[in-house]
């Protein structure tokens, strides 16, 4: 229970999703693992937070941004309710991994969204529903969107290369966090902790894109991959566990 009112600052659910934001559906899951009281504001355009990213939050009169520092100070104004019982090696593991997925496997998912010219059409029906730009405006603001992402991805490196081998980098991941989970039901013990979160987030962010893509395919294959989406989908967003 919270004394404040949080605001969470977030675009609207998609695809059977919570998000389309993986960063969102991490904060949002977050809170309902911590079980912290929050209210949703859903953006209308682009984020206008100190950093121009989503998700935010507003509490007690304060924005804050970025997930990660968001619940390092939640940890901070309310305990540890979810990562708690990790040993300190254990919560070496759990970053080591949410960093992988938010600072690796992340820009493969923004290409697959976003840029993949082998779901043009897909691709641009995506981008005037996450935005909302009339269909009139797409021929001119879709493309200009999409030069923005291609030069930060150049930027970050990952966009460097060709296709194949953004998918095989991504795959590798994918491949790790398969075979680190194992057989487990969460990463930790019987309950999830913020790493699931994470994993939850990006995995369902691959495996839920409505078209299909090389990582999508191989990331399906991981059954206990699948199935970790399906456990955090009913356990924490029951209204969403469909299927
Ligand atoms: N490190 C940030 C990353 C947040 C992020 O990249 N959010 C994306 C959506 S997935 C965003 O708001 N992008 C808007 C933009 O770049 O204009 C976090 O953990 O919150």
């Amino acid at each position: 229970m919270t004394s404040a009112t949080i605001v969470l600052h977030q675009f609207a659910p998609m695809y059977g999703l919570p998000n389309p934001s993986p960063f969102c559906i991490k904060l949002e899951t977050y809170l309902r693992l911590a079980k912290l009281e929050y209210t949703v504001a859903t953006l209308k355009g682009p984020p206008r937070s100190p950093t121009g990213k989503a998700p935010y939050i507003e509490i007690d009169g304060e924005v804050l941004c970025d997930s990660g520092l968001i619940v390092a100070e939640l940890e901070r104004r309310y305990g540890h309710p979810v990562d708690g019982k990790l040993t300190l090696s254990e919560r070496a593991q759990s970053l080591a991994f949410q960093r992988m997925m938010e600072e690796h496997l992340y820009w493969a998912a923004v290409y697959a969204r976003w840029l993949d010219p082998e779901n043009a059409q897909a691709i641009r029906g995506y981008i005037r529903d996450v935005t909302g730009i009339p269909a009139v405006l797409m021929p001119i603001v879709g493309p200009l969107i999409q030069r923005r992402i291609k030069a930060t991805l150049l930027n970050q490196g990952l966009g460097r290369h060709p296709p194949q081998t953004i998918w095989r980098l991504a795959m590798a991941d994918v491949d790790a966090l398969a075979h680190w989970l194992g057989q487990r039901p969460w990463a930790f013990g019987d309950s999830p902790t913020t790493v699931d979160a994470v994993m939850f987030a990006f995995i369902a962010s691959v495996v839920r894109t409505p078209w299909d893509f090389p990582l999508k395919a191989h990331t399906v294959k991981h059954r206990n991959l699948v199935d970790h989406t399906q456990r955090m989908l009913a356990s924490c967003f029951p209204e969403l566990a469909t299927s």
